[in-house]
């Protein structure tokens, strides 16, 4: 366990955490990890530093290749629309015949492997949701060490708001499932809901610590986290806490160590004479872990599932806003996470409208009586219309 840092590596991770020049930090780290013991208990901590060793170099040399104006690869796409989707897989599995079926992106299909090298977007509209749908660069042993494109496609996974493990049913499909499975875990990202989950937002000097626990402590105290974070030079920031939480998982975040990204599998090539029996095969492996979709992206079988498959994973709802002003709602709505409130949903439009919030009337089928009058904490559900009242 990382508790047991000696004083003078905590003091040199506060270092590399102020220094602003990407060189410098590397210098930082490298000597962080130099001040502690190599034995099991530090060998995750080794890990994450090293990566965020090669994301450093990696900003360097993209730095450098701008200046050059060579324009070098991206190492991750910048989020559009209402949400993030990474398809991962190994090479030739079908994640461009995907992408060009369910966006606008004219992305490369070919026999050959490899053809993908860097992550490639495209806008998925799926009713009035834009679902930004991310090719990653094929994932092999060793991606996760950053291999080939490893750092660029699990860098862009960590990225997403939801991942699509692609597999291909005319080879081997539990063997590719286990790949990139155990290739995530190498690089920390679970595909299973942690117990907790943690989200330390460091703010601007002077912000102080704040904390949200919305789960339990397990074994500690805000007290105790304030120390540890402060024993990082961590002082302003805000801390949110959900689920259950011991200290070593609050260490664990302060190195960004585990993230939590929802998936699904789509077996393609269903087309191929032996999907069937493959597909039995891998539901025995993964078991209720994950939902598997079969499709074929040659006779386009399955892929009118694929809309509403990757919006229940994100576990989010739309919510419609109406100006008091206006007769219609909008076209375009909120996405919120499942479970929220209208004052939920009032902080996001503009905080004014949580601030002076008087009450709002919602339109729902669901309901009895629609429009009903209702308070903030009133929760809401998919397809909910909603008008704030401000005082
Ligand atoms: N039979 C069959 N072939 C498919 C299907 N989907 C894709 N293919 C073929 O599989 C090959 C690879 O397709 P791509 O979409 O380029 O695969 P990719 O996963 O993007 O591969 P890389 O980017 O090269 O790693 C192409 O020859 C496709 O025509 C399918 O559903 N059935
Ligand atoms: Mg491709």
């Amino acid at each position: 366990m990382p508790a047991n840092l000696p004083a003078e590596a905590k003091q040199k991770y506060r270092e590399a955490s102020l220094a602003r020049k990407p060189e410098e930090k590397i210098k930082k780290l490298e000597e962080f990890m130099s001040l502690f013991p190599k034995h099991k208990g530090t060998e995750n901590l080794r890990a994450q530093v090293k990566r965020k060793i090669s994301l450093l170099k990696r900003e360097i040399e993209e730095k450098k290749q701008k200046k050059a104006g060579a324009g070098g690869p991206k190492v991750f796409v910048e989020k559009e629309g209402d949400a993030q989707i990474v398809i991962l897989g190994p090479t030739n599995v079908g994640r461009s015949s995907l992408l060009s079926l369910l966006t606008n992106s004219k992305v490369a299909i070919s026999s050959y492997p490899y053809t993908t090298t860097e992550p490639t977007p495209g806008m998925f509209n799926y009713q009035d949701l834009q679902l930004q749908m991310v090719e990653a660069p094929a994932l092999m042993e060793g991606s996760a060490e950053g291999g080939a494109w490893g750092l660029q496609t699990l860098t862009s996974a960590r990225n997403a708001d939801g991942l699509i493990f692609m597999v291909d049913l005319s080879q081997n499909p539990t063997e590719q499932f286990s790949l990139i499975s155990r290739e995530l875990e190498k690089a920390k990202i679970l595909t299973r809901k942690p117990k907790a989950r943690i989200e330390i937002e460091k703010k601007h000097m002077g912000a102080k610590l704040k904390f949200i626990v919305l789960g339990r402590l397990i074994d500690c105290s805000v007290k105790d986290l304030k120390q540890l974070l402060k024993s990082y030079g961590i002082r302003d920031a805000t801390v949110k806490i959900q689920g259950e939480a011991t200290l070593d998982d609050v260490e664990e975040a302060i190195f960004e160590g585990t993230t939590y990204r929802p998936a699904i599998i789509i077996a393609n090539k269903a087309d191929h004479p032996n999907a069937a029996e493959r597909i039995e095969q891998l539901k025995k492996t993964v078991g209720n872990e994950m939902k598997i979709l079969a499709v074929s992206c040659i006779t386009k079988v399955g892929l009118e599932n694929v809309g509403s498959e990757i919006f229940e994973m994100l576990d989010i709802i739309r919510v419609y806003t109406k100006d008091t002003s206006k007769r219609d709602a909008s076209m375009r709505p909120f996405t919120i996470r499942k479970g929220s409130t209208i004052f939920d949903l009032a902080k996001r439009i503009h905080s004014d409208f949580y601030k002076q919030f008087s009450y709002a009337k919602v339109w729902s089928k669901r309901l009895r009586f629609s429009p009903q009058k209702v308070g903030g904490t009133f929760p809401l559900q998919d397809g909910d219309t909603v008008e704030i009242h401000t005082k």
